[in-house]
């Protein structure tokens, strides 16, 4: 049985992956953070008490800014291969944080290389790195491929960067089987509710449910090629088996503007958008509701810019070439943006009905 270390367990790419490599009968140690609540809801169907016999998905207390602890924890489990996913990752909130993002995401990357080469795992242990479209910033060419130049446009992606070369320089230096996967935007129902796709998702669910009147949000006319977590974490799975190991961009190849992901969200219950203004300004209005389980009324605004959300340096233009990973992974994404959009909504629909703020199973199609 192989053992897998994931940090990071307890986010969206984290579960999925946890979820994914217990199907394929690994032994899978989870790392995560000491918070005050509990925050596991995304692994909580793979919980598996540690009393039993037999158990393959253990949680241990750690964090990328501790060295000690993650050398006791790779020490303890031996893993055959560790997915560095944890991360400060969100973007905006990178510009807030800038010094703890870069200790978190750039040198907590070196901490676990280094971790593996002090207890001299440097042939047993196989390391993914979460690397990151946001690495291509300002445009310098499209489609991003492997090949195409960096250029950081935030704190977080200036972290990563660090963490995509000191990966590539173990890799070299050491003889590591280190690799980077570039991924690009990935979402699904278990996205955090702060990033753009699942802010939206869950607000045209309470639009729709009369539960809240306006979307407010930053800037429209950026463009991401979004796909959906469960395909990516396949890819990260095969990136691991490979014979050499070798850095991979992971996309659909297909870019959307915010305020086209905004239409598709409420025209999956039938509410129709029309976009007017321009800049802060520019706001959306109901130009027709043809679902009559939902009452939205013809005319009412129920989006609006706010500049604060937008970003002191943005990443306007991302759409992946993923030829590689397509030719040499066998990689391919299950899902499109149609499919995942209409996901994201169902469940958030869902979810306003269990925390019992509705009863409407009856309203999704
Ligand atoms: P999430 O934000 O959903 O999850 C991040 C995880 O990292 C959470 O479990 C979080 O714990 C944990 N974490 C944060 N800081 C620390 C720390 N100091 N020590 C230990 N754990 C920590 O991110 P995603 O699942 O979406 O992304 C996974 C990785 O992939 C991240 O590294 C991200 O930067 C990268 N990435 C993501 C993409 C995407 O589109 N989703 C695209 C490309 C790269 P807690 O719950 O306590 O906050
Ligand atoms: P991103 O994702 O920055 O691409 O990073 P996010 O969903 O935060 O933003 C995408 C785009 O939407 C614009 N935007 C808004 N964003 C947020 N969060 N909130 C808003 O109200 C809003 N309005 C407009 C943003 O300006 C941006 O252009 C994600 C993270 O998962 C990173 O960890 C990962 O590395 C990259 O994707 C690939």
């Amino acid at each position: 049985m192989k053992t897998a270390l994931i940090t990071g367990v307890n986010g969206q790419d984290g579960a999925y992956l946890a979820e994914l490599l217990l199907e394929k009968g690994y032994m899978v140690h989870g790392i995560k953070r000491r918070s005050s609540l509990i925050n596991t809801d995304r692994i909580d169907h793979l919980y598996q008490d540690p009393h039993e016999k037999n158990v393959r998905f253990r949680l241990h207390y750690g964090d990328m800014t501790d060295s000690t602890n993650l050398i006791r924890i790779i020490q303890e489990t031996q893993p055959d291969e560790i997915y560095n996913l944890a991360a400060m990752s969100h973007v905006k909130v990178s510009f807030d944080t800038p010094e703890y993002t870069a200790n978190a995401d750039g040198i907590g990357t070196l901490r676990l290389l280094e971790a593996i080469r002090i207890l001299g795992l440097e042939k047993k242990t196989r390391i993914y790195q979460a690397s990151t479209s946001e690495l291509y910033g300002l445009v310098q060419e499209v489609p991003q491929k492997e090949t195409t130049p960096f250029y950081p446009r935030s704190p977080y992606a200036v972290a990563k960067l660090y963490a995509y070369w000191i990966t590539v320089n173990y890799r070299e230096a050491y003889n590591m089987y280190a690799c980077n996967g570039i991924l690009f935007n990935h979402e699904s129902p278990l996205r955090g509710e702060t990033f753009v796709t699942r802010k939206i998702t869950r607000a045209v669910a309470a639009i729709a449910l009369g539960l809240q009147d306006c979307l407010f949000l930053g800037n429209l006319n950026a463009q991401r090629d979004w796909g959906h977590a469960k395909d990516y974490v396949e890819a990260m799975w095969r990136m691991l088996q490979q014979d050499t190991p070798e850095d991979f961009v992971i996309a659909t190849g297909i870019t959307t503007e915010v305020r086209e992901f905004v239409r598709m969200a409420f025209g999956e219950l039938g509410i129709e958008i029309e976009f007017r203004g321009e800049g802060v300004e520019e706001r959306g209005y109901v130009a027709a509701c043809n679902n009559e389980n939902f009452q939205v009324e013809t005319g009412k605004q129920v989006v609006a810019v706010d500049a604060n959300y937008f970003r002191p340096t943005e990443v306007e233009l991302l759409i992946g070439d993923a030829t590689k990973a397509r030719t040499k992974l066998g990689w391919e994404p299950k899902y499109d943006l149609g499919m995942l959009v209409k996901e994201m909504v169902e469940s958030d629909i869902i979810e306003f009905e269990k925390a019992g703020k509705v009863q409407f199973e009856h309203l999704i199609s």
